[in-house]
């Protein structure tokens, strides 16, 4: 029975990790257009980690991978394998046992608790103490974190910048539609909702994702640490074409930002029309 339930578990475990990897691979197309490469083996290979802190998350993902494999082919291996040594053609006497001699006891708990605190135990103290040390220690005032706010919509990403004044939601700020750009080596803090159906802010190459709800604010923080072109998705259904809304994530030096934002801050001076009530999707940043 445990076989049966051992191999259940490692299909079902297995079906995630494909799905996700497919996901992840489709990703790892840099700019997010190029499918081309994506061959049967490039789906096991995660997309290029350029954050700080991904690496726990792959931590977590990859030890769970392995102790399913080493657990289903243990699994595998006793059943097949007393399967084959007591088999009725070699041994014509059957055994009767019930499993309940001391030895038997002793065997089963030792297994049970081992399996318990090697996976069930670590995973979970390893990814709350992650949590707590790390994902939920958000970026304090003095970092001087870069804040960004994420508006989702069927079926586009639109961010927005504070502008000059550092002040969301007035007529200076910097929007851009599908086009998110941000620097390496700083913290970036992002406040998420969404105009319409529950989305997913997705960043493949940070191994993070936030869910983008209606009425709600939600908020994730990162720090990256390679420049260059990487795609952002959706991950969660979302109608239609939940399937093609992506973005494109840009990073740059922090120098190079400075520049971008410099002259993105003139245009937006420039070309915001301060009447135009839907240029105020954006909403005042508080600290939450
Ligand atoms: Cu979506």
């Amino acid at each position: 029975m445990s076989g049966i339930f051992g191999i259940f578990k490692f299909i079902v475990s297995s079906m995630g990790v494909i799905a996700t990897s497919l996901m992840l691979s489709v990703a790892n197309a840099k700019d997010g257009t190029d499918y081309k490469s994506t061959n049967y083996w490039d789906i096991t290979v995660p997309p290029e980690d350029i954050s700080v802190n991904g690496h726990l998350i792959d931590w977590l993902f990859n030890y769970t991978t392995y102790m399913n494999l080493f657990f289903f082919i243990l699994v595998c291996a006793g059943l097949f394998g007393f399967a084959f040594i007591y088999h009725h053609k070699k041994n014509k006497k059957p055994l009767y046992t019930y499993g309940n001699k001391p030895v038997h006891i002793w065997t089963v708990t030792i297994i049970g608790v081992a399996v318990f605190i090697g996976i069930d135990a670590t995973i979970s103290a390893i990814s709350n103490n992650d949590l707590r040390n790390v994902f939920l220690n958000w970026p304090k005032e003095e970092e001087k974190p870069l804040k960004v706010q994420v508006m989702a919509q069927q079926w586009v990403w639109k961010f927005r910048y504070a502008g000059k004044d550092e002040v969301f939601n007035t007529q200076d700020d910097v929007v851009t539609v599908n086009d998110l750009r941000v620097p390496i080596n700083r913290k970036l803090l992002f406040q998420v909702t969404s105009k319409d159906v529950i989305h997913s802010f997705f960043l493949p190459n940070a191994r993070r994702k936030v869910d983008a709800m209606p009425g709600r604010i939600s908020r994730i923080w990162m720090e990256l640490n390679k420049a260059g072109k990487w795609p952002i998705a959706c991950a969660e259904m979302c109608g239609t074409h939940h399937y093609m809304m992506g973005a494109k994530l840009t990073t740059y030096t922090p120098e190079d930002f400075e520049s971008w934002l410099g002259q993105a801050q003139r245009v937006a001076m420039e070309v915001n029309d301060p009447e135009d009530l839907n240029l105020y999707w954006g909403w005042k940043w508080e600290v939450r």
